[in-house]
């Protein structure tokens, strides 16, 4: 019983010194984070409001626009306004900030509606069948928070809105493990990243891990609990990881205190409560400042040299209606420009401001290095006994570590349908080699990405080596019904688009672009490809890193 006062959840049956070690490596951002760092100034901030929304007004000059208001971009609002400077960031999404006719602000998962996809008449859920039958269905054409942006091998989710991918992500926090850091960033200093930059990050997240004794009884978890019955009885390490959401509000979900959020299934189309997105810290803390103002519905198009050959940047920006139609385009001036509209947002401009001659001298990176963060997802049918139960909390809280032995980290994933399925579902993250290239495609006017679907076969291979394991030692089978008819593997899709303008190669050592003084690149195309864990705590640290450095050294 004494692990259970300790902040890491209990060991249980079967489990050796050798896991427990690497539970607390998941677990163990605690001994990152500290108690000293969630008191930190931004822990205090969940109740309050995102910046004030204030459309850009044309020929305006701006000290600093930040396009983009996801992790990197949220960093650098805060960090840039406390800093004294005043921000503008660009949001193309939506502000999420107001209820529909249903009292909610976002749609529920089970029940999508105009609410929830971007620009798409029809939805693109990430799993696609259920005993054999399609879900998606038809839905009225909305600047909704989900994109599911389509390449030629694969499709990449993201959140749209003020928020970025903290409106629709599991929360999952994860720091990776120290030891595998060097081969995420190489040329990042690991003593400073995990002496103050992850700590500092997860203090801004809010980052808190589930109380280990409530989750061994809640009815919420059985899924998980399943989930690490399996593991253990397989061999493999069983962690337990933090998330962002608000564990008390959870507890009361649980007893009807309050409305239900986690506990009702919602998170790919936004969480309506309990969920810490970036809209309850960081941009929280930035609108504090008195010094930020966002623009949402705004999309940056074009950024360029002022012409006059004076100092700063043109930037273009579309202001859209919820339909998706162009009702402005605006040109207004920044002294300088901070690229965080994401992985694949951030190198789709850059790629196409080097190849059309806006911002010639970027480098020939550009574009280069860009992955999955190795993402395949799996179900297993589970026998009759094993029920997975059928209220389960949409936020997971733990893993299955085989990265080390079969490169795979596999999340034990959610599936929020409302009826026992018997069905134990899984985000696998692997130690996937193939990387991806952005190219400008003139004929077509737009970016492609060269991505292929044959590619996440290494990735299948990983997630193999512990579930046909399990399933071997269960006498289970692998479920075929929830990614098409007679499809195992979920290999069309990733959560976790990282790369396109990498750290120390596109970029100096904290961002700066190559060849434009002034541009800077703050969000996850910095990391090549793959962070070993869910990276938003990875992107997060690594922006608190390089403004600091760029707020020395720049202003
Ligand atoms: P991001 O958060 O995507 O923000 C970029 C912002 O820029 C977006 O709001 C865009 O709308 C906006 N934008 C793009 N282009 C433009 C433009 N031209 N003009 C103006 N605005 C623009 O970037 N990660 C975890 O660590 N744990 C999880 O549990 C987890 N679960 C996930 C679940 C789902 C369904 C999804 C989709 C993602 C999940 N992720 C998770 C990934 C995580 O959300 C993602 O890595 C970060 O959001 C990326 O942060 P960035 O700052 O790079």
């Amino acid at each position: 019983m004494t692990h259970y006062s300790s902040p890491l959840p209990p060991p249980s049956h079967g489990t050796d010194a050798r896991s427990v070690s690497r539970r607390r490596f998941l677990a163990g951002t605690g001994s990152v984070l500290g108690a000293a760092a969630l008191a930190g100034p931004l822990s205090a901030a969940s109740a309050q409001a995102a910046p004030a929304r204030a459309a850009l007004v044309p020929g305006e000059r701006v000290s600093a626009l930040v396009i983009g208001t996801g992790y990197g971009g949220s960093v650098t609002a805060l960090r840039l306004a406390r800093a004294g400077v005043d921000v503008h960031m660009v949001e193309m999404g939506m502000a999420w900030d107001t209820p529909g006719p249903d009292g909610n602000i976002f749609a529920n998962t089970t029940r999508p509606d105009y609410r929830s996809y971007w620009l798409r008449t029809r939805t693109k859920q990430p799993l696609s069948n259920f005993l054999g039958f399609p879900l998606d269905k038809d839905v009225p054409r909305h600047t909704g928070i989900l994109d599911a942006e389509e390449f030629a091998g694969i499709t990449v989710y993201q959140g749209r809105g003020v928020g970025g991918g903290s409106l629709v992500n599991g929360g999952m926090a994860v720091t990776p493990r120290r030891e595998r850091f060097s081969a995420v960033l190489p040329s990042v200093n690991t003593e400073e990243m995990y002496g103050t930059y992850y700590p500092r990050a997860n203090a801004g997240l809010g980052v808190t891990e589930i109380d280990p004794l409530w989750w061994e009884s809640a009815e919420c978890y059985q899924y998980a609990r399943v989930g690490r019955k399996h593991a253990e009885r397989s061999g493999f390490p069983f962690v337990f990881v933090p998330n962002v959401y608000d564990w008390e509000y959870m507890k009361r979900e649980a007893t009807g205190a309050v409305p239900k959020s986690a506990l009702t299934g919602e998170v790919l189309y936004g969480n309506n409560h309990g969920k810490k997105t970036l809209q309850k810290t960081y941009l929280a803390q930035a609108a504090a400042t008195g010094r930020v103002a966002v623009s949402p519905l705004h999309k940056v198009t074009s950024v360029s040299p002022v012409a006059s050959g004076g100092a700063g940047y043109t930037v273009v920006v579309e202001q859209l209606d919820t339909a998706g139609a162009v009702i402005a385009t605006k040109a207004v001036t920044a002294d300088r420009v901070f690229f965080a509209a994401g992985s694949v947002g951030t190198s789709k401009l850059l790629t196409r401001l080097k190849a059309t001659g806006a911002l010639p001298r970027l480098n020939d990176e550009i574009g280069k290095g860009w992955g999955d963060n190795g993402n395949v997802m799996c179900g297993r049918a589970n026998h009759m006994w094993d029920a997975t139960g059928k209220l389960q909390a949409s936020m997971p809280t733990a893993g299955i570590d085989n990265w080390d032995a079969g490169g795979a980290f596999a999340e034990v994933a959610p599936l929020p349908t409302g009826i026992e399925t018997y069905a134990s579902f899984y985000l696998s993250i692997t130690k996937n080699p193939h990387r991806a290239q952005f190219t400008w495609n003139a004929a077509a006017n737009r970016v492609d990405l060269d991505w292929q679907t044959a590619w996440k076969q290494p990735s299948i291979d990983a997630a193999r080596t512990i579930f046909d394991k399990i399933n071997k030692k269960e006498g289970t089978i692998y479920r075929t019904d929830l990614f098409g008819a007679y499809k195992i593997w979920g290999d069309h899709l990733t959560y976790h688009p990282l790369g396109g303008a990498v750290l120390n190669r596109a970029t100096d050592n904290y961002g700066r672009l190559h060849g434009h003084p002034g541009l800077y690149v703050m969000d996850g195309s910095l990391i090549p490809g793959n962070t070993s864990v869910n990276p938003f705590v990875t992107i997060t640290a690594l922006a608190e890193r390089n403004i600091e450095r760029i707020i020395a050294d720049d202003l």
